[in-house]
Order: C-alpha cells, then structure tokens, then sequence
C-alpha cells in the first residue's frame, strides 16, 4: 500500500464524524485545532539544539517543576491554537495553576467541550534529544453552554471522556488517539507536514514481557510494588522481563502499547501519590489504554473511575498489558490483605 492510499488524520476525523449522532462538528474542529498545534510544537522541537530554545525558562510550574523552554513555549501553542478558534470553551494545562475560560464571543456561544491538556510531557528528556509527548483529554462541559466554565467542568471522573490522545515527538511525529470507538495512530510525513493514519485500530498485546518504573526509587516503593517487580526479574516461563523506562510517559506508553507492557508510578515516591497527574496525564492515557484492550489502575482501582477533587491531583499508576496490570494488583492486594 502507498501512503497515498491511507487516509490523512484531517480526512479520517471528517469520516469519523457521522459515529457521533447529532453531531455539529464541532469536536472535529478541535480535533483539527489539536492537529494544527501538534505540527506547530512539533516544528519547534525538531529545531531544539539549533535555535535557543533548550534549557530551563527560569521558572517553576505550579507543581514546583522546574519549566523548560520548550514546556512554556508548547503550552502557548497549544492555548493559542484552541482558544483563537473558539472550539472549546475552556482549558486546563498541567503547566497553569488554574483553568482559563475561553470568553464566549458570538461563535463560541455554544462551545460545548473543554480540554485539559500536558503540553510538553517528559520535558527532562529535551535537552539530551530523548523523546517528549503531548497528551490531551476532552469533556463535554456540565455547565449550561454560554455561562462561564466552571471548575466542576474540570473535575469529571476519566468515564466521561469524550476524546483523548498522545503525541511522541520521537523517531517519526505520531499522534493517537481515540474518541470511545478503539484506537487510531497517525505519523507525520514531514516533508508534506501530514499526518497518514499509520496504525489502524491499536490493540495492545494482553500479555507482555516488558516493565516500566523509575526503579532509582525502588527503596520507598510499597511492598507489592517491590513484590510485582522481584517477580518480573525471577526466571520463570517468559519470565524475567525486560526493563525499559525513558522517562517520558508518551513514549515508555506507546512502546509498551505497541509490544505489550506495564508502565507503573506507584506511590511511595517524594509525593504520596506518586507523580503522574489524574486528569493530565493518567485519564487520558488510561482512556486510550482500554480502548486499546489494556487496562489502567491506581493499584485497586480503575483510574476512569476515580472522582477527581482537585484540578493537579496526583494518583498511582499502573498501566498497560490487560493480564500484567491484573498480576500488579494481585500483588498489591496481597499486601493489603496481609497488613
Ligand atoms: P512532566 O509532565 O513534568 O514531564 O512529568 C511526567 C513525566 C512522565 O513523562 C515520566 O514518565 C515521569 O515524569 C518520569 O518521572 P521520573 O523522572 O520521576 O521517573
Ligand atoms: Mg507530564
């Protein structure tokens, strides 16, 4: 098959459209805003080491983080492109404090969606020239359309997700995503600067023999993390697994998607609920993850369906392979039984 056969992202979005009853389009101008900032960071992190844009901005993020360039430079982009084209009536980014409502001007009266987004993810990579992400995750408001966003807007339980979706800036530009209806990848021709529809309908594989965590940590994990861990190592069956972690969720996610594997930040580390963020980073990739056929938890519990209390929660994470993620939490649970 040639390239020229595949569909691009823009004409698979406009197909997709009639799944949706009713629908306005709306989600597919912002779907087609996301595409656009997509090639916009992206254009930008490919020049990183020629035009100054490595090293840090001088600055913390709300999270206390230490922002890079290329973290403030994206999240711009990202709230530009969304907010110029009134396709959504607000944003949250792991990069603000708080949420920004985009004002309702004659077009955006009814926007309806709000999005929440981690511009540049795995940014402590960007400087040795490792892979970084994009994650993004979108909502159908709860407040009346035409009044100002609210918080609870924000908060929604992962269940609710109406799209969600990664880019890997990597060896080739990919976005994913999926809007409930199984999993779509894209890579980006740069020559031509468009995205193909690449991996139609990704599964990831429901067992898989590689394993994902910062074991630098290892010490403060719980014990049936360290548990899960000695029995990925012990030689047995397919058994021991392999270790891979870069450090960057989008791209130790697609590897582990396309292969089949776990990726775990667990608790224990310097925050208690480890580092990832719940509506960020984890919903999203947890959406994406069981549209896939895998699964994603906090250790006991599906991620989609924790009720979020704050817009930078932190929340563990187990995710990946459908059968490993079981084994982690049969290790997990084993532990709480025995306390
Ligand atoms: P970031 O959004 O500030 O880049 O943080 C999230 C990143 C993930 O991409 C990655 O998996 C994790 O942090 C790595 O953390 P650590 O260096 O503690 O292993
Ligand atoms: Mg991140």
């Amino acid at each position: 098959m040639t390239q020229n056969t595949h569909p691009t992202l823009g004409e698979f979005i406009i197909q997709k459209q009639d799944d949706f009853v009713y629908s306005s389009g709306e989600l597919s101008r912002l779907l087609s805003s996301i595409k656009l900032a997509t090639k916009i960071v992206n254009y930008k992190v490919n020049k990183a080491g020629l035009v100054n844009i490595l090293g840090e901005y001088g600055e913390e993020n709300v999270q206390g983080e230490r922002q890079q360039k290329l973290d403030v430079y994206a999240n711009e982009v990202f709230i530009d492109t969304l907010s110029q084209r009134e396709v959504v009536c607000g944003i949250a980014s792991e990069e603000n404090e708080d949420y920004i409502e985009i004002p309702c001007t004659t077009n955006a009266k009814n926007s309806k969606y709000v999005v929440l987004i981690d511009p540049l993810d795995g940014s402590s990579n960007i400087d040795v020239n490792v892979s970084v992400g994009t994650i993004f995750s979108i909502y159908r408001r709860i407040s009346e359309p035409g009044t100002p966003v609210t918080q609870e807007d924000f908060l929604q339980p992962g269940n609710q997700q109406v799209a969600a979706g990664y880019i890997v800036y990597g060896t080739s530009t990919m976005l994913v995503y999926t809007t409930g209806n199984g999993v779509n990848g894209f890579t980006l021709n740069p020559g031509i600067g468009t995205f193909y529809l690449s991996h139609p309908d990704m599964k990831i594989p429901e067992d898989g023999n590689i394993y994902s965590i910062n074991e630098g940590n290892y010490a403060k994990f719980p014990a049936g993390v360290k548990k899960y861990i000695k029995y990925c190592q012990e030689e047995e069956g397919e058994r021991p697994y392999t270790s891979r972690y870069i450090g960057s969720l989008c791209s130790d996610f697609h590897r582990n998607m396309l292969k089949g594997g776990i990726y775990i930040y667990p608790s224990g580390t310097n925050n208690p609920n480890g580092k990832l963020r719940l509506l960020y980073e984890c919903n999203p990739m947890a959406f994406i993850a069981e549209q896939a056929g895998g699964k994603a938890s906090d250790g006991f519990h599906r991620i989609l369906d924790i009720q979020p209390t704050e817009l930078h929660q932190r929340v563990p994470f187990f995710c990946g392979s459908k059968n490993m993620v079981e084994k982690a939490e049969a290790f997990m649970q084993a532990e709480k039984d025995s306390q």
